[in-house]
């Protein structure tokens, strides 16, 4: 179970955030609206939200979950392989020593974004990206061993992060898009296939009871219903022209 998330308000330079996306430029005012819409999904979850001030020094920085990886054990600071999103580690880690006495660190050269990490219970997958080098998996994995857990690597063809295509929403469930339906890696996995047009959706967030699932993606939801759970749809179409996904909104702990 969660308890806890953190997330930080978009700041006005968003606008001039990474993407490949051919969306257009994002609306900085409909953005805070839709963050706002994401809190309050993460709060009927029953999590308690930290809100960060902006950042402006930093465009993508309302993407917290990159920055970290947060385990029921430690902490751990990411080091993103984006040279423009390096100095968000800073301020994610002046907030998560208000939350945990153990504290890791991903050190050059390996580089991880925590989007490219995934969690089933005590295993962590982790997305070999443009990203997130093998050292930073590498770096990872002892963390996790030191701490009794465990992780292992997964190659990306063309996705940006591992949980861009790929998620676990409990129940032994992943819900999966393009290269992830037959990876050998997820073989023991029932899966929930998420077609191509729906693949923006295969990056739902499983807390507690409930998943959030992006608005308009019918199939995706009545799928994630059939299987059990409560969906929630929350609508973030100006963070999807950034390549975000609902995970990278937040973090969870
Ligand atoms: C980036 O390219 O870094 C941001 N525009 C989007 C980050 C999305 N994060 C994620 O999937 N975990």
């Amino acid at each position: 179970m969660f308890s806890k998330a953190i997330v930080r308000t978009p700041c006005k330079n968003l606008v001039n955030g990474l993407t490949s996306a051919n969306l257009g430029k994002p609306d900085y005012e409909k953005a805070l609206i839709q963050h706002q819409d994401y809190i309050r999904a993460l709060q009927k979850c029953c999590l308690d939200v930290t809100i960060l001030e902006p950042d402006e020094n930093y465009p993508d920085s309302t993407f917290v979950e990159d920055a970290a990886l947060l385990t029921p054990h430690c902490a751990i600071i990411t080091n993103p392989g984006a040279p423009s999103r390096k100095g968000e580690i800073t301020n994610i880690k002046n907030e998560l020593e208000r939350h945990y006495s153990k504290i890791e660190y991903i050190n050059n050269p390996g580089t991880l974004e925590a989007g490219d990490v995934m969690m089933v219970g005590d295993h962590y997958y982790i997305g070999i990206s443009e990203r997130t080098n093998t050292d930073g998996a590498w770096q990872l994995i002892n963390i996790l061993e030191s701490c009794g857990m465990s992780g292992s690597t997964v190659l990306l063809k063309g996705v940006l992060h591992l949980k861009t295509a790929v998620s676990y929403i409990g129940n032994n469930i992943l819900l999966a898009a393009g290269e992830f339906i037959d990876n050998v890696e997820f073989k023991n996995f029932n899966i929930i296939k998420i077609n191509d047009e729906e693949t923006y959706a295969a990056n739902s967030v499983w807390i507690n009871d409930y998943v959030l699932v992006p608005i308009g993606f019918t199939k995706t939801s009545k799928a994630i219903e059939s299987a059990g759970y409560k969906v929630i749809e929350v609508d973030v179409p100006e963070f999807q022209k950034l390549d975000g996904g609902l995970s990278c909104l937040s973090l969870r702990f």
